[in-house]
């Protein structure tokens, strides 16, 4: 089987990988609510959850609608669906581990919020607020960026950016 379909299967939607240019593009407000929405973030879970991510952005799978699917839960249980999420910063900045499934095998720490305050839509359209914390507030940042058009290398220093590009060039596919 060509090596393009069997990733394709394996993860449901086609990830896009860094530096693909549609990573930067800045997602759209969803407007409509509809069946075909509630398909798309049924099949980015599904590409989560086969990448073994906890979080993943519309963008990252071409998708330029303000949509973001997480799960930090342990027996990978407790799916969200974020529609057109917006994030208020009211905890303490913490240093965490990040890794992103649009950069494999790079991790590096970040400077976030620890805890933060979400207004967003759930699928259906219904309004939604929450307060999040820890590895999920965390994970909400990453994803939110994302829909920004923003990597978690955006947040290094140019110099570690600089030699984690020069890695990813030398890494075959
Ligand atoms: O958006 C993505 O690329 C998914 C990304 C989310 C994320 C991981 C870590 C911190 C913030 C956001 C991943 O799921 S990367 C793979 C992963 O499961 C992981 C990597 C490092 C730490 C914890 C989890
Ligand atoms: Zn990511």
């Amino acid at each position: 089987m060509p090596q393009g379909i069997a990733n394709q299967k394996m993860h449901h939607l086609p990830i896009l990988q860094h530096p693909d240019r549609r990573l930067r593009i800045k997602a759209s407000l969803v407007e409509h609510f509809d069946e075909k929405l509630a398909d798309q973030a049924e099949k980015m879970l599904a590409t989560m959850y086969d990448a073994k991510g906890i979080g993943l952005a519309g963008t990252q799978v071409d998708f330029h609608q303000r949509v973001i699917v997480i799960d930090v839960s342990e027996n990978r249980d407790s799916p969200i669906k974020l529609v057109n999420p917006e994030i208020e910063l009211i905890g303490e900045t913490v240093s965490n581990e990040e890794g992103c499934l649009s950069i494999p095998g790079v991790y590096d720490s970040v400077k976030r919020s620890d805890r933060i305050n979400v207004s967003a839509q759930a699928i259906d359209g219904s309004a939604l607020e929450m307060e999040a914390e820890g590895l999920l507030a965390i994970c909400i940042q990453h994803e939110c960026d994302h829909l920004d058009g923003i990597l978690f290398i955006d947040h290094l220093s140019s110099l570690k950016r600089k030699r984690i590009n020069e890695q990813l060039k030398k890494t075959p596919e």
